[in-house]
């Protein structure tokens, strides 16, 4: 067997004003609780270091760059990293990236994994962008991740960590089966999602009491028809009067819920994943050599 000790991080609500080192210190002592049980990866969510931004239309891109990281470390970040390094504890999580490449200054809703030694493993850039791009005023909130974030470029990969093939996504990146599929053809034995989902969806609020089931319903449906764990981790809670869904949850290759968060706090959910259990799947039901028909499928990748 190959067991990752693995913590779902939840963090309750982040207010506008809630500073990073006070957000910090709330992940440190999720951190603390993680390496006292023994973890070996503690995953926090999406946008963990600030409250939700795109829920606001700003006109002023200097205004919207205040929830934007320059690199990564950083002062108010280095903490969780010298700690994690101190606690031999891995850890994940996601935040609002800005970098300049050729000159061009680029903004990306971004996820990495530092390895017990403190080092980056694993950087993804969100590639599914939900929402819109310009001010919907009729709207009870906004969700600008179009317009305060380019959409990232790369193909869905994996980092060699934690004794097997770790993968990422970002939030609604969990809706879209390919998602799974791509991570598992490259090898992913387990992938970390984050996220901010509110409860209500004002294109189809008929939908907002399924909010919890659709959360559940495709990182399930993903870990089973794929053979690989899924560690899916929320920002819970009412976040300047926007209610986001909690249950973060750690999903087996089976699609089976092994844990999950029963507040909309901060809160820890662990369990003992065993990479070596994705065979269970992958040998059986859903070997892909044998049983899939990729000649079949042109439609996937036809644009
Ligand atoms: N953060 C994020 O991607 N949230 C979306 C909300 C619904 S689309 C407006 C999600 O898919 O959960």
């Amino acid at each position: 067997s190959r067991i990752v000790v693995t913590a779902a991080a939840q963090l309750g609500p982040i207010d506008r004003a809630e500073s990073r080192e006070s957000v910090v210190a709330r992940m440190l002592a999720l951190m603390e609780k993680a390496a006292a049980r023994g973890c070996d990866l503690i995953v926090y969510p999406e946008l963990a270091l600030t409250t939700f931004f795109p829920r606001w239309f700003m006109e002023n891109q200097a205004e919207v760059d205040t929830f934007f990281e320059r690199s990564m470390p950083n002062a108010a970040t280095a903490p969780l990293f010298e700690r994690a390094k101190v606690l031999g504890i891995g850890f994940s999580f996601g935040y609002a990236e800005m970098v300049e490449e050729d000159g061009v200054l680029h903004r990306y809703n971004t996820s990495i994994v530092v390895d017990k030694a403190g080092g980056i493993v694993h950087r993804y850039r969100k590639i599914h962008l939900p929402g819109h791009k310009n001010n919907e005023p009729w709207r009870a909130f906004q969700h600008l991740e179009k317009r305060y974030f380019e959409p990232g470029m790369e193909p869905f990969s994996t980092a060699d960590a934690f004794g097997g093939k770790i993968g990422q996504a970002i939030c609604n990146d969990r809706r879209w089966p390919e998602t799974y599929r791509e991570l598992a053809l490259r090898g992913a034995e387990m992938v970390l999602i984050g996220y901010n989902t509110p409860v209500h969806y004002p294109l189809a609020p008929e939908h907002d009491h399924l909010q919890c089931f659709h959360n559940h319903l495709c990182m399930q449906a993903g870990a089973y028809q794929n053979g690989m764990w899924i560690i899916g981790v929320a920002k819970a809670g009412k976040e300047e009067g926007c209610d986001l869904i909690g249950q973060s949850c750690i999903i087996a290759p089976t699609g089976e819920i092994v844990a999950m968060a029963s507040t909309l706090g901060d809160e820890l959910v662990v369990h003992d994943c065993d990479l070596d259990r994705c065979t269970e799947i992958r040998a059986n039901i859903f070997n892909f050599r044998l049983h899939r028909r990729p000649e079949i499928y042109t439609a996937l990748t036809a644009t």
